[in-house]
């Protein structure tokens, strides 16, 4: 087996799975690292109870082959963790993608030779691979954020996080389980493990805004399939990558009881697309905090315990600033008197014992202890390896905050690629949508760059600086930044506070992002 590509992806999730086919069938040599034993990225590793997509999945599916499009069934509107597992399985069944894919092998580093024009990648088995491009296909959400809590390794019983649950079955019948963290891996698990325990403790630092989900079986797939073509196209073009019907009105130009009817419609249809209703709702405080409101008063409608309702009442940021949650019953399990919640601001976690978790004065005993703490978002994978370019390292260029060309590619990092990189919309958008589109404008320039005999790629330092300020500039013209969130780095420690993704919606980067290719990749310096 060669050690010399000409294409090195790291990641085997959707993204990279793609990439790999992309640049296989355009005639590339391509090898793909992944660090675990099989495909699947994001599925493959949060495989916890009640692991669900909150997008629907006549929408997060690949779109660029009609055959398998048509071929495969989902069977609910939100699909679960191990069917879209599958389906990643199937995927790389279906176009042999497997034999170009090295499992259990994890990128350390990655370094730049101007002279040869390579990058040579080493992984965690001190091998060594070069190549002339890397594409970083590792994920927005695949670093997990790990609190350091001091006591965790004295604790008697079992641990598990979210974010890297066992393969094996873990049977939480009967067990005292304690859940630290109410983001959307905290809710679902919290949702389906609820039933079944003896006793639930959840510990909330800060509470989500969540939606219904109203699953069932998936209807919309035979209405959408025999038009999926045109569906897709729709899709591509809406701010998310999938489609909402936003309204146009103005919520603070609506009568009251409109909006009320209105908000209503899209809180019974279930789902995310429930803040598109009125376009000022991310960029009004007052529009947002009608919406907001609206939340919390089902919260109030739906949890019998007025106190425990408030605590479950997120207040101190706008709806949707956030990341929001889509549920399928969670707020009734606080109804179950086997289920407590602790509010981690009046009485934060002081450390974990043999026996559970103190908080505040007290020890709360438990058997389990499951973290839903989340991911060091968008730069934490990249950040994660040492990827040294022309001059310096990616860590120390980004220590700022990210700094990129269309969320493609770094000043001072050639032929380097990052799969809906920071700057780019990835996280607010149907990330199926985002992905395949970064991966077939990627495969088009190095396409180009074959063709015209180009060896070398870099975005011209003009270019990212006023991409850089473009997005923070939209960014700061919404409620975004206003919240400790992901987004803004804020779940990190030390994480510089910007705001991560590009918020000028998928269809119009998707025009920029074709102007600039038709403009023979205008931005970008190739020789
Ligand atoms: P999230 O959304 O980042 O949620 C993590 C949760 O863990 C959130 O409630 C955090 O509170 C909480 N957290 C994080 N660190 C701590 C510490 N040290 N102590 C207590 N609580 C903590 O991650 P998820 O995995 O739930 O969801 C990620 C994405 O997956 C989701 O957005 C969808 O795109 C799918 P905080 O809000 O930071 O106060």
């Amino acid at each position: 087996m060669s050690d010399h590509h000409d294409v090195l992806v790291i990641g085997a999730g959707f993204a990279g799975l793609y990439q790999l086919h992309r640049l296989r069938t355009a005639g590339f040599d391509v090898r793909v690292i992944e660090a675990g034993d099989d495909v699947g990225g994001t599925w493959y590793w949060n495989r916890y109870p009640g692991a669900r997509c909150d997008i629907e999945s006549v929408e997060y599916s690949y779109s660029f082959d009609p055959e398998l499009e048509q071929e495969w069934d989902w069977s609910e509107r939100y699909a679960a963790q191990p069917e879209i597992l599958d389906y990643a399985r199937h995927v790389a069944e279906r176009y042999d993608l497997r034999r170009d894919i090295e499992f259990d092998r994890r990128v350390e580093s990655a370094v730049w030779d101007e002279g040869s024009r390579r990058w040579t990648a080493t992984t965690d088995d001190g091998r060594r691979r070069t190549a002339r491009f890397v594409i970083a296909a590792t994920g927005c959400l695949s670093r997990p954020s790990r609190p350091d809590l001091p006591g965790v390794e004295a604790f008697a019983g079992e641990v598990y996080w979210t974010s890297s649950w066992p393969h094996e079955q873990v049977d939480l019948t009967g067990e005292r389980v304690a859940v630290v963290g109410t983001g959307s891996s905290g809710l679902q698990t919290i949702t389906a493990i609820a039933p079944d325990v003896a006793s639930l403790v959840v510990f909330q630092r800060t509470p989500s805004y969540a939606v219904p989900a109203h699953n069932g079986p998936n209807e919309r797939l035979a209405e959408v399939r025999p038009t999926y073509r045109e569906f897709r196209e729709v899709s591509r073009l809406q701010p998310t990558g999938f489609q909402c019907e936003g309204g146009t009105d103005l919520l603070t130009e609506t009568d009251p009881g409109e909006v009320e009817r209105r908000l209503g419609l899209r809180w019974d249809r279930g789902g995310l697309c429930f803040t598109s209703e009125f376009p000022d709702i991310l960029v009004d405080a007052a529009a947002n905090a009608v919406v907001a409101e609206y939340v919390r008063r089902h919260i109030r409608e739906t949890v019998t315990d007025p106190g425990v309702a408030e605590l479950l009442s997120p207040r101190t940021y706008p709806i949707a600033s956030k990341r929001m949650c889509v549920d399928t019953g969670y707020f009734e399990v606080y109804n179950q008197d086997n289920v407590s919640l602790v509010d981690l601001n009046a009485q934060p976690i002081k450390r974990i014992t043999e026996r559970g978790i103190v908080a505040g004065d007290r020890e709360h005993e438990v058997d389990v202890i499951v973290f839903a703490t989340g991911f060091d978002a968008m730069t934490g994978a990249l950040n994660a390896m040492e990827i040294r370019g022309a001059e310096t390292t990616l860590r120390t260029k980004w220590r700022d905050g990210p700094r990129t060309y269309l969320g493609l590619m770094s000043h001072g990092f050639p032929n380097l690629f990052t799969v809906t990189g920071p700057q780019s919309p990835s996280v607010l958008s149907n990330m199926m949508t985002s992905i395949e589109y970064h991966v077939d404008w990627i495969t088009a320039a190095l396409e180009h760059m074959r063709a015209e005999g180009l060896t070398r790629v870099e975005p011209e330092q003009d270019a990212e600086d006023d991409w850089v300020a473009a997005t923070n500039d939209i960014a700061d013209g919404t409620l975004m930044p206003q919240a400790a969130s992901w987004y803004m780095g804020a779940n990190i420690p030390g994480k510089r506070r910007v705001f991560l993704p590009f918020i000028g919606g998928v269809g119009v980067y998707r025009q920029i992002g074709d102007g600039v290719a038709v403009a023979y990749y205008h931005g970008f310096e190739m020789v």
